[in-house]
């Protein structure tokens, strides 16, 4: 099996770096029965949304097998587990708590801290329940005091026993993906939904923030984003303008409005009318301090330009990933030191999702998914080449611990550390997975015996 090396003095190798793994609640509980339905279980109920006609019911079970998935988590050797509370698990649609549901976080919360793991807590990974969808999900307003109530019931629940809360996962893909691409859950295909839903969200993390400081205060408050450095497809001055432009609308709309309270200006590259509708104090609300910044990176992106917007350029030159996304280690170094450099400082950075999609299987209860192992070997140097440039980086999650459900791909893209046979629920630690467990067991020798 080929190991992840980093450079023996690297900070990642510290006692003060955190080393995680990360999944999200709907890719993984199943337990519908348990929950209120959500817009992903609408949008796998329509034909022709998910590749393979699949859905989240079942998806890992990891609701019925959390004592077995939390064992396996430990054996890993990772100081941290990033998981995603389902909102519609904990607010019924009559407003009232399922207490049930909430006990389920206590009690994996509790067990983590028990072994030793710190529990890194996401608050919306993208499964709005379909209660507040009828009223108009993300661009009606309401949504977002409906969130920030419901962010007070979980830290009033999980307060400082949680070492951070994320209020939302990539916003760019619940309003961009889902609002104006028509690509996710609900499947709205409507530039000026997509600024709104955008602003919703953001006004919701806002508002979170003041619950989640009062009832938890001793623990980090943030936010986790996905950046993509975007590449102009060629010299051509309307193409470098297009990638700029993408820059701008995909990974700046989120950061600027966050850490400066104001929008990227897109100038007459969009239509005032599809600018989102804010209200006064809205910016004021969205850019309060935040502890950490979680930073989600796969790959890059290239554009070119079309009708005077951008239009991005499928990779073909191999290796790719079963998504079909290009494997590009550097683009991580090259995002954080840009954004370090446009904002002056960053917070505290967390990657809190990179990962591959490979085509594994399981021979004699092996998968060797040496691409895989490659992949974080290169990353996790990219990592360390950034923390060398400066940039704030104190956390690392590799994103998936099990093989899940892969939104509208369905079951047909494994990210896991850790195959997942889905007619058995066998789980199965793959090559990656051990070369990890090995990084991470060796880290933690090497921290004892400097403090020894
Ligand atoms: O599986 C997703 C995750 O839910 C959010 N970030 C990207 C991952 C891979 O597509």
């Amino acid at each position: 099996m080929k190991k992840i090396k980093l450079p023996l003095h690297s900070e990642l190798l510290s006692r003060d770096f955190i080393f995680g793994v990360a999944t999200s609640s709907f890719q993984i509980e199943g337990a519908a029965d348990r929950r209120e339905p959500c817009i992903w279980d609408t949008f796998c109920a329509e034909q022709g949304r998910i590749k393979d006609g699949s859905h989240g019911l079942n998806a890992c079970e990891h609701i019925d097998r959390w004592q077995d998935d939390v064992a396996l988590i430990a054996s890993l050797g990772v100081d941290a587990y990033r998981f995603s509370i389902a909102w519609g698990r904990v607010i019924r649609a009559d407003g009232t708590v399922n207490q049930e549901g909430l006990g389920f976080y206590v009690n994996l919360v509790e067990r983590l801290a028990a072994l030793g793991i710190a529990s890194h807590v996401t608050l919306y990974h993208w499964d709005l329940p379909q209660y507040l969808e009828d009223r108009g999900g993300w661009l009606n307003r309401e949504t977002a005091y409906r969130f920030a109530e419901y962010a007070e019931v979980v830290a009033k629940a999980l307060g400082n026993h949680v070492a951070s809360y994320a209020t939302l996962n990539e916003p760019f893909c619940s309003a961009y993906l889902s609002y104006e691409a028509g690509i996710h859950a609900p499947g709205y295909k409507n530039r000026k939904y997509g600024r709104q839903a955008a602003h919703h969200l953001l006004l919701a993390h806002g508002l979170a923030l003041t619950p989640l400081r009062k009832y938890a205060p001793n623990a980090e408050h943030g936010i986790v984003l996905n950046f993509s450095p975007c590449h102009p497809a060629s010299c051509d001055p309307a193409d470098r303008q297009a990638a700029q432009l993408a820059h701008a609308y995909h990974n700046l709309w989120y950061l600027q409005a966050i850490l400066k309270g104001q929008y990227p200006d897109l100038g007459d590259k969009i239509s005032p009318s599809d600018l989102p509708d804010l209200e006064p104090g809205d910016l004021t609300t969205i850019s309060q301090p935040i502890d950490f910044l979680g930073v989600n990176y796969y790959t890059r992106t290239v554009f070119r330009e079309k009708n005077g917007w951008f239009s991005d350029v499928p990779p073909t030159t191999p290796p790719l990933t079963t998504m079909g996304w290009e494997i590009y280690a550097e683009g991580l170094t090259e995002i954080l030191v840009d954004l370090q450099n446009t904002f002056g400082k960053l917070p505290t950075v967390y990657i809190t999702e990179n990962g591959a999609a490979f085509p594994d299987k399981v021979e004699n209860n092996q998968v060797h998914d040496t691409a895989r192992v490659d992949y974080y070997h290169q990353h996790l140097n990219a990592v360390h080449a950034a923390i060398e440039q400066g940039v704030p980086v104190k956390g690392y999650f590799a994103w998936s611990l099990l093989d899940n459900f892969e939104w509208a791909e369905g079951y047909t893209q494994r990210f896991g550390i850790v195959y997942v046979d889905f007619d058995t629920q066998q789980r199965t630690i793959k090559d990656s997975g051990r070369a990890l467990q090995q990084l991470w067991h060796e880290r933690k020798k090497q921290v004892e015996a400097q403090q020894a």
